[in-house]
């Protein structure tokens, strides 16, 4: 063993590593050189076989070759690694199909109020919003419920301080609006109503859209009509409607609003109790006590208000059978819409 000869296979290795082309073919040339039986390894195991002189030469010598050879393999590798990046992010196969954009849509309870809504803008009714965040008097008070009305605990209330709470219904924007205009008034007042009640059938939360309509010489008739002409919009001109005698504070006479059972058409489900029909709206003429708290003349102009929960309706024409679907925000419901 000689100095050279150690020279020499230095140099065949660094030429071999040179022209290595794969990572795979890299490893094979360390084993070859630096593996357990390789080329250098075992010059290195036979220096303690040599003269003390030779072996402190060929020593230095296999060792400096050593560490050339590891640096050499370590940058060749690294250089294959970027070139096969380089690699990579050049093939690119435009005959692909370009991937598509996911698209939103709109929830099935924003739809449905749009819908609602859309209806009765083209009846003339133009829409108002207002806070959540309601007093006393808006919500309750002017709405003929004085502070001991039974008729209060129909909607467990939020209640912020004693005059200030979320609004039970939107109908809190009736009067803020006739507080502010002489009649004739024609609003629906659409938005997210709060109420502690949750269960299978009620959440915490819902959306109403509510209706007023006032003038010199409105009657019942009007509000059947305009209520009729909104089911058959809403359902299909086919669909049975009948009014059926009720009672709310803020309006009197009250009626509430049935249609045709939707998944029966009558003759009686499981959906309707076996009775064919389906409540969907509440409705009456407005109580002269409202009209009186907001300065309206009950003597000069008379009106009607309705009022619908929208996740109902909502669940009536989409036929879903499960509230709570609303709120999870399961795409895989969501998508259906
Ligand atoms: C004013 C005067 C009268 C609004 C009305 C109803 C009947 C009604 C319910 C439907 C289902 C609430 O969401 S629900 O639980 N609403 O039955 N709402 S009359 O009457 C008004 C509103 C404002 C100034």
């Amino acid at each position: 063993m000689s100095v050279a000869a150690v020279t020499q296979l230095e140099a065949a290795a660094l030429r071999e590593i040179r022209q290595v082309q794969t990572p795979e073919a890299l490893e094979l040339l360390r084993v070859k050189y630096l593996g357990h039986k390789g080329d250098l390894t075992l010059i290195l195991r036979g220096l303690k076989d040599l003269d003390p002189e030779l072996r402190r030469q060929v020593g230095r010598e296999a060792n400096q070759a050593k560490a050339a050879l590891e640096t050499a393999l370590a940058q060749a590798l690294a250089a294959l690694k970027a070139a096969a990046r380089r690699a990579a992010a050049a093939e690119i196969d435009v005959t692909l199909p370009g991937r598509r954009p996911p698209l939103g849509r709109l929830h099935p309870i924003t739809r449905t109020m749009q819908e609602i809504c859309d209806i009765f803008l083209h009846l003339g009714f133009e829409a108002v919003e207002g806070p959540e965040v309601e007093l006393d008097w808006y919500n309750f008070e002017a709405l003929n419920l004085p502070p001991d009305h039974p008729a209060r605990d129909m909607q467990d209330t939020f209640y912020f301080s004693d005059q200030v709470l979320l609004r039970t219904h939107t109908s809190p924007m009736q009067i803020r609006t006739m507080e502010q205009r002489r009649p004739p008034v024609r609003i629906i007042a659409p938005g997210r109503v709060y109420r502690r009640d949750s269960d299978l059938t009620h959440t915490p939360m819902f959306h109403q859209v509510e209706g007023l309509l006032v003038d010199k010489g409105i009657t019942f008739a009007d509000l059947k009509g305009t209520l009729t002409t909104f089911v058959h919009q809403m359902f299909g001109p086919e669909i049975g409607v009948r009014f059926r005698p009720s009672y709310f504070p803020f309006t009197e006479p009250s009626a509430e609003v049935d249609i045709e059972c939707v998944i029966c058409r009558g003759e009686g489900c499981r959906v309707c109790k076996v009775t064919g029909w389906l409540e969907i709206l509440g409705s009456g003429m407005v109580h002269p006590a409202v009209f009186e708290a907001v300065g309206y003349d009950p003597e000069e102009f008379t009106g009607f208000a309705f009022g619908l929960g929208v996740e109902r309706v909502a669940m009536l024409k989409y036929g879903i059978d499960d509230l709570r679907l609303f709120f999870d925000n399961d795409l895989r419901f969501l998508r259906q819409f």
